[in-house]
C-alpha cells in the first residue's frame, strides 16, 4: 500500500524525540532546535515541486509541534519560517527556508543578549538573586551583570522532579557566581535573603499572566509575602498570540515515573501497580498570575505584565492560524 505522508527527514524525528524527551529542553532552546530542524527538512527535502516541498515542511512543523504543548515559542518559531519562506521554485524555497531559520535562530540570540543587558539594569553590586528552574532568559540577566562587573550571588531552587536548578548552578558556577543551592521547599525560608527572584517564561498570555515551570506561582505569592520583587525575564517568542483571542494556554502533564520511578511506587505501596489506589501527577508548568510579577523583562524593554498585550499585537497583529493547518 502506498503512503501519501510528506516525507519527514529522520533528523527532524531526532530533534522531534530529543524535545518530547527533553534532552533539549527550555523554551529558547526548544525554539533554537525546532527552527534548525526546518532548516534540516527543507535541505534534505528530495521534492520535485514547490506543492510537495511545502507539504514536507508542513509535516516537520507538526511533528515537531507536537511534542510538548506549553512553550509557545515552539509554534513562534515554527510559524515564522514557515509563513516567511517564499519562492515559486523548489530551489527558491529551499534558500528562503534555510535563510528564515538562520536569521529566527540568529535574532534568537541577539534578543537574549539585549534581554539581558536590560535585565542587567535591575540588578545592583552585591544582589542576591532567588532561581526556579533553568531558564537562559533569566540567566542572560545575571550574566551581563557579572560582565557589567557587579557581583550577584544566586539562590538556585532544584527544582523538583527534573532537577532543572542543578543546570542553572552549573552555568552560574562557571561565571563565578557564588551559587547556595536548596531545596524546592526552602525557598521561603530564604526569601529574606534575597533581592529578586527571578525567572523565566515559556508563554505569556495576554492579560500578563507568566506560564513557566510548576512552583513558579508559589514561589511568587512567598515573594509578594515577603516583598521580594519578581521579576520574569522572557524574549517576545514566548508571548503567547493565541491569548489575545481567548485562548488558554495548555499546561503539559507529564509522566508520572519522572515523580515516583515503578519501583519506589511498588514499595510504597506494596502492591499491583494498576490498582495500589496512589494517584501520582506531574503538570511540568503553572500559572502565575501579573498581580504577583513585578516586571517582564524583554528585549524591547521592561513592561508591567498589565501593559504586555499592547507589545503583543504590536509584534503580532492578530495572525494566530497554525501554518500547517492548511
Ligand atoms: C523550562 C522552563 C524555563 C522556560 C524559560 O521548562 O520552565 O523557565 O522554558 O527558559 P522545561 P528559557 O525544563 O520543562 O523545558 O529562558 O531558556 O527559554
Amino acid at each position: 500500500m502506498s503512503d501519501h505522508r510528506p516525507a519527514v527527514a529522520p533528523v527532524v524525528e531526532e530533534t522531534a524525540e530529543q524535545i518530547a524527551s527533553m534532552e533539549i529542553r527550555g523554551a529558547a532552546a526548544i525554539a533554537d532546535a525546532a527552527a534548525a530542524a526546518l532548516a534540516a527538512q527543507a535541505e534534505r527535502s528530495e521534492a520535485t515541486t514547490p506543492e510537495a516541498f511545502r507539504g514536507e515542511l508542513r509535516a516537520a512543523a507538526k511533528a515537531l509541534y507536537e511534542t510538548r504543548p506549553t512553550a509557545v515559542s515552539l509554534p513562534n518559531a515554527l510559524r515564522y519560517v514557515l509563513v516567511g519562506a517564499e519562492g515559486e521554485t523548489v530551489s527558491e524555497l529551499r534558500a528562503s527556508t534555510v535563510a528564515r531559520a538562520e536569521r529566527f535562530r540568529a535574532d534568537l540570540e541577539d534578543a537574549q543578549e539585549t534581554l539581558g543587558r536590560v535585565g542587567a539594569n535591575r540588578l545592583r553590586d552585591g544582589d542576591v538573586v532567588m532561581t526556579h528552574c533553568h531558564s537562559t532568559d533569566a540567566l542572560a540577566c545575571v550574566k551581563a551583570a557579572v560582565e557589567e562587573g557587579k557581583r550577584i550571588e544566586a539562590i538556585v531552587k532544584e527544582t523538583r522532579p527534573r532537577n532543572q536548578g542543578h543546570i542553572a548552578a552549573r552555568e552560574l558556577r562557571e561565571w563565578d557566581v557564588p551559587v547556595t543551592l536548596i531545596v524546592d521547599n526552602a525557598a521561603h525560608r530564604y526569601l529574606d535573603e534575597v533581592d529578586h527572584v527571578l525567572v523565566g517564561a515559556d508563554s505569556i498570555a495576554a492579560d500578563g499572566s507568566v506560564v513557566n515551570k510548576i512552583g513558579t506561582s508559589g514561589l511568587a505569592v512567598s515573594a509578594r509575602e515577603r516583598g521580594v520583587p519578581i521579576v520574569v525575564a522572557a524574549q517576545t517568542i514566548k508571548l503567547h498570540p493565541d491569548t489575545m483571542t481567548g485562548h488558554t494556554v495548555e499546561i503539559e502533564t507529564r509522566d508520572e515515573a519522572e515523580v515516583l520511578s515503578p519501583a519506589d511506587r511498588r514499595e510504597l505501596t506494596g502492591g499491583d501497580l494498576d490498582d495500589d489506589g496512589l494517584t501520582v501527577e506531574n503538570p511540568a508548568f503553572d500559572v502565575t498570575p501579573p498581580r504577583h510579577v513585578d516586571a517582564i523583562v524583554t528585549e524591547h524593554g521592561q513592561f508591567p505584565p498589565e501593559s504586555i498585550v499592547t507589545l503583543m499585537r504590536e509584534l503580532f497583529g492578530e495572525t494566530t492560524r497554525e501554518p500547517w493547518d492548511r
